[in-house]
């Protein structure tokens, strides 16, 4: 090893697992936006918090910046280092610290997946419920760091709800016990809270005690087809009206062919410009209030077409239909946007949108899909073949310059759940006040004096 700094490392943690081989800075040095060309330093995978906290001070004294990886699974460069930056990813540290049947908590090491939590709540007859469908790859250290939300959010919250308390290394190396776990807890600044969403650049998370609940009851999924975009919210409102919701998706016909083609199966005949995949508790009297729900949508002209599974296996299949999408596009090198409002002011500005696209991107296929029963909305721009990626990363950049635009006229976000990170930081002056980030910066001072945590994610 000759680099001074890292050579110094070493020398400090003997025990620290250390990568610079060329696969492996690739590797570790990207996530799924698959943008920025990888170019880490090197690769340290800490097994222990001491070893995290002994990184941070190495970095502090050798002005070396550090970037906290999870599962890698971003979708806004959160997680990129392409700066001679240490990558330091929590994989090691995956394992299962506590369980405690009367906090109903579970305490984890912040490398688990989100798989691998669900696995454990359930073995303790209980349900972590924060999901979406990176699950297998993604981290619950990832998943705080951006406060994810996910297809459950609509009744479960998104996973700032779900944290009891957080272990982190700020900055500088110390350790702070964040919350531990407590249900009330009114003394003071809840530090918690404030390094959840906040993309590593405040401290790393190394340990979380996360809430469990309850399993929900029994469920039934319903597909179904609605021929235009105002129906949409007005489906919403007579299921939400009606029926004890726990997912309520959306996606469009282009959403459908991508994901056709992908090997996920049509479960509706016909072409139809939009579809809800949604799942709601199935007891006696829902089973009928479905039933008349669906009716009254047919009957109003809201609904075109419906199916609901009878099985999980079918249960499952029509999940895939919403669930494949992201994987589907992935090869398309899409540009991503995902933007939330509030449910009112959904209905004028998805037509101010759909004008917007369709002007701005005549020639491009844009796939709309998300979690509109919480307001968030995911569009995916597809690079067609005759067009550089370059040249079509800027058109894209255009077109979400006057996005944001609108979102801030309607008060909405330029970011409803995938953060911030290297994608998005010229726009975050659309959703949050000159204010506030300057606050912001004041905050990032106090706990990462150094500037040395995630360094060039969620400010410019
Ligand atoms: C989802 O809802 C994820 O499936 C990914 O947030 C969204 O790929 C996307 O744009
Ligand atoms: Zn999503």
């Amino acid at each position: 090893m000759t680099d001074a700094p890292l050579a110094a490392l070493s020398a400090r943690l003997p025990k620290l697992r250390l990568l610079t081989d060329a696969a492996d800075l690739e590797h570790y040095g990207r996530d799924w936006t698959r943008r920025w060309t990888p170019a880490p330093l090197a690769i340290a995978l800490p097994a222990e918090v001491e070893e995290v906290q002994a990184i941070v001070r190495w970095a502090n004294e050798h002005g070396v910046a550090v970037v906290p990886s999870g599962g890698r699974t971003g979708l806004s460069g959160g997680a990129v280092a392409a700066n001679g930056e240490l990558v330091l990813s929590l994989e090691r540290m995956n394992r299962v610290l506590a369980f405690d049947g009367v906090d109903r908590t579970l305490a984890v090491q912040a490398g688990m997946t989100l798989h691998a939590v669900h696995e454990v709540a359930k073995e303790h007859g209980l349900i972590y419920p924060v999901d979406f469908a990176a699950r297998g790859s993604c981290s619950i250290g990832g998943n705080i760091a951006t406060n994810a939300g996910g297809i459950r959010v609509i009744r479960y919250g998104n996973t700032r709800e779900w944290i009891a308390g957080l272990t982190v290394v700020a900055g500088n190396g110390e350790l702070l016990q964040l919350n531990r776990g407590l249900i009330k807890n009114s003394s003071g600044y809840d530090l918690r809270q404030l390094m959840i969403g906040s993309e590593g650049t405040l401290g790393i998370v190394v340990e979380a005690t996360l809430r469990l609940t309850d399993a929900p009851p029994p469920s039934q999924v319903m597909l179904l087809a609605l021929p235009n975009m105002d129906a949409l919210m007005e489906v919403f409102s007579l299921f939400r009206a009606r029926l004890s919701l726990q997912a309520f998706e959306f996606f469009t016909d282009v959403a459908l062919r991508y994901v056709l083609a992908h090997g996920a199966q049509r479960a509706i005949e016909g072409d139809h410009p939009f579809y809800v995949v949604t799942e709601f508790d199935a007891d006696e009297r829902s089973q009928d209030a479905a039933l008349a729900a669906f009716e009254m949508g047919m009957d109003r002209g809201w609904i075109s077409d419906g199916v609901i599974a009878q099985s999980e296996a079918q249960a499952a299949a029509l999940w895939r239909l919403r669930e494949g999408i992201t994987e589907s596009l992935a090869p398309h090198k899409p540009y991503k946007n995902d933007i939330s409002l509030r449910i009112s002011a959904l209905p004028v500005f998805l037509h101010e949108i759909q004008a917007l696209l369709a002007s701005e991107y005549p020639h491009f296929d844009v796939v709309w899909f998300g979690h509109i029963g919480d307001g968030n909305l995911h569009i995916n721009v597809l690079r067609p073949d005759d067009l550089s990626d370059d040249d079509f990363i800027s058109q894209c950049e255009h077109v979400t310059k006057l996005l944001a635009g609108t979102l801030q006229r309607h008060g909405g976000s330029i970011s409803a759940e995938h953060g911030i990170g290297l994608v998005k930081r010229a726009y975050l002056g659309s959703t949050r006040s000159a204010a506030e980030i300057a606050l912001m910066r004041g905050v990032k001072q106090v706990f990462d004096p150094n500037g040395l945590l995630n360094p060039g994610k969620l400010f410019v």
